[in-house]
């Protein structure tokens, strides 16, 4: 256990965001002489927050998570993308802290959010694929919280069995097809109805009580059974014409050949869904700028949220998550989705906005490995309530409320089930490290070992050269403690 860097981000202009960009946004539409008030007021409430006396400690924080699909670490400009835009997610990074090493501990869509709500890896909530997980309800963060009076939401893709709509207050779940129907026959996009649904949430809540929402996107999921694959709205296709997506330097053929030969064949999901979107420079263009559009689209929708928690005075209140369930492939190693424990499919971003922060400390950039599974225990501890024993993560707040980093995990276990059978989605386990990669694909008793300072594309295996036997046995010890305590 070593301590991470956390460290402000540059952005050009040589100084981290501060609470004054945070409200800026939030004076948008007010004029200036009642800003001048506003800011005011606003350093009063600093002041007052400074001294020790914040009133959180009687009036938890609310809680939003705003939970998108598919996307991987860098499906945002703030995290270097040229070409897809998210002003409002990097506005969101600028004002809390953005972690450039968050990771999943199962890349795909239904055990990833099973691990959102628990806390826990799959070997211990059980769900293997899409089915309801096996942690009891009070042990979750929505329904602790609303066992301790918070008003708790849901909205979106729920993916974990049948949708427990009972077990929320507000409960609005639908997701798998980017335009719906609705009951009066017209038509919406899935976004659109996020982003309307999170606002009814926000405006029809009753405000005697703390709230934790959930808004879970859909976007920038595919529809599976559509050739399309990506149906952004109307409005957005403007948006990246004229730009050429660039094409990973391992899409070529000899990346996808260097893969387990389980892996390395048209059987495989993975290559299946590369023939769906990538098999073309042509279809690669299309998938790749409709799947930005629709980041582009779901990074507005939270912009407007955000924009009804400044409406109503909620921002210096409200814990703000940012972050996805899973990685995606665009095309490396041949490959399409997710599910492997390769970096594109298992990094993700995450950004959290914490009014507790200190100045010092707002638009930081922190490389603390860290996991979906620690997102859980971090909302409990944030609202003032207790975190349940068998959730698994950690509290992440101490990345960024302290002013010295704590230690912090150097490695963790990665963990896939079979999907359908071995030939489709076979199961996979890792032990990941930001410099090595030790993976163990059980149903065909295969190793792969990955120096990641030397071969960042994962593409020389060197769990048979004899020269690093003895980092072999080193990851292969480490992977199976880490595996034992995921249970
Ligand atoms: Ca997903």
């Amino acid at each position: 256990m070593v301590a991470p860097s956390c460290r402000t981000q540059c952005d050009g202009s040589g100084k981290a965001g501060s609470k004054r960009v945070r409200l800026s946004a939030a004076l948008g539409h007010i004029a200036k002489r009642d800003a001048m008030i506003w800011l005011l007021a606003l350093s009063m409430f600093s002041l007052v927050r400074d001294l020790g006396v914040f009133a959180a400690q009687h009036e938890p924080m609310n809680i939003l998570v705003l939970y998108a699909d598919d996307w991987r670490h860098d499906t945002l400009g703030c995290a270097g993308n040229p070409i897809v835009k998210t002003p409002h997610l990097d506005s969101l990074a600028k004002q809390g802290v953005r972690f450039t090493h968050n990771y999943v501990s199962t890349s795909i869509c239904g055990v990833s959010r099973a691990s959102l709500f628990t806390g826990q890896w799959m070997s211990r909530h059980g769900n293997l694929a899409f089915a309801a997980f096996k942690t009891p309800w009070e042990e979750t963060y929505p329904g602790t919280l609303r066992r301790d009076g918070f008003y708790v939401g849901h909205v979106g893709k729920w993916h974990n069995g049948a949708f427990p709509k009972d077990r929320f207050d507000f409960g609005r779940s639908y997701a798998g097809t980017h335009w719906i129907t609705q009951s009066d026959g017209s038509v919406i996009h899935v976004t659109q109805k996020n982003e309307i649904d999170a606002i009814d949430f926000l405006t029809q809540r009753p405000t005697n009580k703390p709230f934790c929402l959930t808004v879970a996107f859909f976007a920038t999921h595919a529809e599976d059974g559509n050739p399309k694959q990506y149906l952004p709205q109307p409005e957005s296709m403007p948006l990246y014409q004229d730009v050429t997506i660039p094409v990973p330097s391992s899409a070529d053929d000899a990346f996808f050949h260097k893969l387990p030969p389980f892996i390395a064949n048209p059987q495989n999901e993975g290559r299946n869904r590369w023939g769906w979107r990538f098999n073309t420079p042509e279809r690669y263009q299309e998938m790749m700028k409709n799947y930005y559009r629709l980041a582009t689209e779901v990074d507005s929708a939270c912009g407007r949220i955000l924009q009804e928690l400044d409406r109503q005075g909620l921002s210096e209140n409200t814990l703000v998550v940012f972050t996805t369930d899973n990685g995606y492939f665009h095309a490396e190693h041949g490959l399409a989705d997710k599910w492997y424990p390769y970096q594109e499919s298992v990094r993700v971003p995450l950004i959290v906005r914490d009014p507790r922060a200190p100045d010092s400390r707002i638009g930081i950039l922190c490389d603390a490995m860290t996991l979906n599974v620690d997102l859980a225990p971090t909302i409990l501890q944030a609202a003032g309530s207790s975190v349940p024993p068998k959730m698994q993560g950690r509290d992440l707040s101490p990345l960024y409320l302290q002013d010295s980093a704590p230690e912090w995990r150097q490695e963790y276990f990665y963990e896939h089930a079979t999907i359908r059978d071995k030939t489709f989605i076979p199961a996979s386990q890792a032990l990941i490290r930001k410099d090595w990669k030790y993976i163990w694909w059980p149903e065909y008793e295969f190793e792969e070992l990955f120096d990641l300072n030397q071969d960042p594309n994962e593409v020389n295996n060197l769990a048979k050269d004899p020269a690093h036997a003895q980092s072999l046995e080193q990851l292969r010890a480490s992977f199976q403690a880490a595996r034992d305590q995921a249970r």
